[in-house]
């Protein structure tokens, strides 16, 4: 793990205030944390807009659906062995008499993906679902380390002192 730098932040009050409600209401404990998730969120972000189709992504994807529907869960079953490779992994819930969810892990090039999952989310019976996409932790690092070393000066650096976590603790509150 690399080190910790501390940075300062120039930010209006109110649209501190507004941020602290925020991230207090989502459950984080420090600004810190909630930033280097922001951060996280773009540069996937970034890179998926960049290089849509083929690369290579992880994705859940969330179904719910009537299993009442005709034939619709042996069309869902057709889609996903059509497309085997990508299909990690499923989860089915029996959410109530009529009602299934499926999670189901995908992995493989974000076209592939994103097709399968559109492929299921518009067959009839399916009520409501959601593709999530993200990266595997590894490559978003790899990223970084990538556009780091691209930046040639290191000027900004210096003038960094590193922070470890109890250091930084001391300071998230304020
Ligand atoms: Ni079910």
């Amino acid at each position: 793990m690399s080190d910790l730098l501390r940075f300062g932040v120039s930010i209006e009050d109110d649209l501190l205030q507004s941020f602290d409600q925020l991230i207090a209401g989502r459950g984080y404990a420090t600004r810190s944390e909630a930033l280097r998730d922001l951060i996280r969120d773009a540069l996937v972000g970034g890179r998926l807009e960049k290089q849509q189709e083929a690369t290579e992504v992880l994705g859940s994807l969330t179904l719910v659906y009537d299993h009442h529907a005709h034939e619709l869960a042996e069309k869902m079953s057709g889609i996903q062995h059509g497309s085997h490779e990508m299909v990690v992994s499923v989860l089915h819930v029996h959410v109530s008499h009529d009602d299934c969810m499926e999670v189901i892990v995908l992995r493989g090039q974000a076209g592939k993906v994103r097709k399968l999952a559109d492929a299921l989310l518009s067959l009839k019976g399916v009520k409501h679902g959601k593709l999530f996409i993200t990266l595997p932790a590894q490559v978003i690092s790899e990223r970084a380390a990538s556009a780091h070393s691209h930046n040639g000066s290191h000027a900004d650096k210096q003038e960094h002192s590193h922070s470890h976590g109890k250091q930084d603790a001391r300071h998230r509150s304020g």
